[in-house]
């Protein structure tokens, strides 16, 4: 039998379903919860979407005001579905259900994935993990409606980067398919990529009227401070963007931004061709990718820039 008959079998049999994802959940784990949320209720079963903390730039998504943040400590389901997720670890506190739930199944895209559910439809060449519910969706016969099709364009987007990266061409039929069960193209991107708020757009601009250019052009500098954070609204991820503002300068190679958190500056790194910033954050104890990373140093502000100035020199082409 295949991954997608079992799956198709498990759900049959289910009578409750709970949908889980990981931490810090981005816009494939939450629209591929809620886009195959939509699918499950369309076979009318009772359906649970469990994420502790949900961004609520998401709220434009339908069903998001049915999400759970918390779940009572009797709850029961037949069946646990984790999505985007490719270990046990990153489900943080959706673990405990899917170890507790007798049958599970396992959605992604990750390379990685470490096939730790009953039935795994595990992709790695899907741009999302929104790309492969549409599968599994059709496996199991739903018809993808405009609030399912909106989830799930919605992971597609974002986890391309925009249709930048990790796209193949089938991707764009997928994206297709979506359109015709009558997305809103331009909404969705309005949402996803360009609405703010005026708070993080001040912040923005006082990150921006200190922004020093160093080193002969080859990185960029600035930094926020405790009171500006305080002054301007001080939501969660409110400086997230301004770093990238550095890193689009023409002949800049890394853009540099400092956040002063609890007597300490948080540090964000972005890198555009050959700088690795992975390396510098898992010298302090942070983490991230070859291109972003992100640690704390000690201040004050002048030695914190120092200490990371000095790290970014190290890899510095002439
Ligand atoms: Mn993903």
């Amino acid at each position: 039998m295949s991954v997608l008959d079992s799956i198709r079998e498990m759900v049959q049999k289910a009578k409750s379903i709970l949908i889980i994802t990981h931490e810090n959940p981005d816009g494939d784990a939450v629209g591929s919860s809620l886009g195959f949320m939509h699918g499950l209720l369309k076979l009318e079963k009772e359906v649970d979407v469990f994420i502790p903390k949900v961004n609520k730039m998401f709220s434009f998504l339908p069903g998001f005001d049915l999400i759970k943040n918390e779940l009572p400590e009797d709850a029961s389901y037949d069946l646990c579905v984790a999505l985007d997720s490719s270990d046990l670890e990153r489900l943080a506190e959706g673990r405990k259900w899917f170890e507790k739930i007798e049958n599970t199944i396992v959605i992604d895209h990750h390379i990685t994935n470490q096939n730790f559910g009953d039935a795994n439809y595990v992709n790695a060449v899907a741009s999302s993990t929104c790309q492969n519910i549409i599968v599994v969706l059709a496996a199991m016969e739903v018809a993808i409606n405009k609030d399912m099709a909106t989830c799930i364009y919605t992971g597609m987007l974002t986890d391309t980067g925009g249709f930048r990266y990790n796209v193949q061409t089938e991707t764009f039929e997928f994206a297709g398919m979506m359109m015709e069960a009558g997305v809103n193209i331009a909404e969705i991107y309005r949402n996803v990529f360009d609405l703010t708020t005026e708070a993080r757009t001040r912040l923005l601009g006082r990150a921006l009227s200190r922004l020093e250019i160093l080193e002969n052009g080859r990185v960029a500098f600035t930094y926020v401070t405790a009171d500006d954070w305080n002054e301007f609204g001080n939501q969660d991820g409110d400086h997230e963007n301004i770093v990238n503002y550095g890193r689009n300068i023409e002949g800049v190679e890394v853009s540099i931004m400092l956040r002063e958190k609890d007597g300490q500056y948080k540090v964000s790194l972005r890198s555009n061709d050959y700088v690795d910033v992975s390396i510098i954050a898992s010298k302090y104890a942070g983490g991230g990718h070859l291109r972003a990373s992100g640690f704390a140093v000690p201040g004050p502000l002048e030695q914190a820039k120092e200490t990371v100035l000095a790290e970014i020199k190290k890899q510095l082409k002439d």
